[in-house]
């Protein structure tokens, strides 16, 4: 029999897009349980083809359920995902409430998907969408010549902040669109858009905001420290040096990375670009004679992190840098999660 699903958090930007992804992938399931808080339940849903009516979020909605997938904020996740495990499913965590937990697997089925298996407390976590878009890129450059080092830049899309990061960009791009004038004076685009920045600490049209996430120690950003824990688990090395500097941009969806990344041998481009055309989950856009590049207006929707401006560093011949884009609510969160997800359902399925 195919094993039974639940999606907590079934009507929130990422639970919408993990609807559409598996109407759209190989069906590996059999029931599929729609959950969400209190103000969601009753709404109907098309997924798979079906039309199912969204559950309210309780113990028992967890019964029969074999895997558990959480598309819900932190302190949602910390709570339920031991209620759903107690109930006998496997959760798969969206959240940052246990990915750095020593008996939590952090996975990315591109590279390291044998830790599934590696899983004390029966939760699996999922790494937060901006790791995620890089990381499928860095692993096979990794794999093929020892990394020692990252320093990047991040370029967050606003629906990485939720629905509400979506709606204020779009407000605020409605205030400003047809004066020319704005832009050129200091204090003129906050003066346009008013006080409402939703969940961002200033205004997203016309702007650039180097802030992500919440303040964490020494003055980096909960998201920088996300990115340097997380690269770190996911490939194994414990030691790796993390520098990132984590910055939102006017885009509704796709996150971009800029990276100088070091490795412990000379690298070369080319070689560089042959070792990430052959990796799962990545495609190469790097002809910039034609205009070709990695670009969110491109790479949203799409299911790979798209890789492009390959360069060796001019001084350096051990240090390669890079621009990563990929969407952030698929492979930054949907997709992965469903990934994870099917390699539970292939060890689960009773013949
Ligand atoms: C962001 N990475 O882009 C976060 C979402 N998990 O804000």
């Amino acid at each position: 029999a195919l094993p039974t699903l639940a999606v907590v958090g079934a009507t929130g930007a990422v639970g919408t897009v993990m609807c559409e992804l598996l109407t759209g992938r190989r069906n590996v399931w059999g029931e599929i349980r729609l959950l969400a808080s209190e103000r969601s339940v009753g709404r109907r849903v098309r997924c798979r083809g079906e039309e199912l009516v969204v559950q309210a979020l309780t113990p028992e909605a967890f019964d029969g359920v074999q895997v558990a997938m959480f598309d819900v904020p932190d302190e949602v996740s910390a709570e339920w995902a031991p209620i759903a495990v107690a109930r006998g499913a496997i959760a798969v965590d969206n959240s940052g409430a246990f990915r750095m937990d020593r008996d939590v697997p952090l996975v990315v089925p591109e590279i390291n998907p044998e830790q599934v298996r590696n899983r004390p407390r029966g939760i699996i976590a999922n790494a937060n969408c901006t790791t995620l878009a890089m990381i499928v890129a860095v692993a096979p450059l990794h794999r093929e010549y020892g990394l020692r080092e990252l320093v990047l830049a991040s370029y967050q899309a606003v629906s990485g902040a939720g629905q509400s990061g979506v709606d204020i960009l779009h407000d605020q791009l409605t205030k400003v669109a047809g004066d020319r004038a704005l832009g050129s004076r200091t204090g003129d685009v906050r003066q346009a858009v008013g006080d409402d920045l939703g969940p961002f600490p200033a205004p997203m049209a016309l702007n650039v905001v180097p802030w992500a996430g919440s303040l964490a120690d020494s003055g980096w950003s909960s998201e920088e420290m996300k990115i340097r824990n997380e690269s770190r688990k996911i490939l194994g090395l414990p030691d790796l040096k993390v520098s990132a500097t984590c910055v939102r941009v006017p885009v509704v969806t796709a996150h971009s990375v800029a990276v100088h990344a070091v490795f412990a041998t000379e690298v070369d481009a080319e070689g560089a670009r042959e070792a990430l055309r052959n990796a799962p989950g990545v495609i190469l856009v790097d002809d910039p004679a034609a205009g070709e590049f990695p670009m969110p207006i491109d790479a949203v929707g799409t299911d790979p992190s798209w890789v492009g401006r390959i360069r060796r560093a001019l001084d350096d011949p051990r240090a390669l840098d890079f621009f990563v884009t990929g969407d952030n609510l698929r492979k930054g969160a949907a997709l992965n999660t469903a990934q994870i997800a099917e390699l539970l359902a292939k060890e689960l399925r009773t013949p």
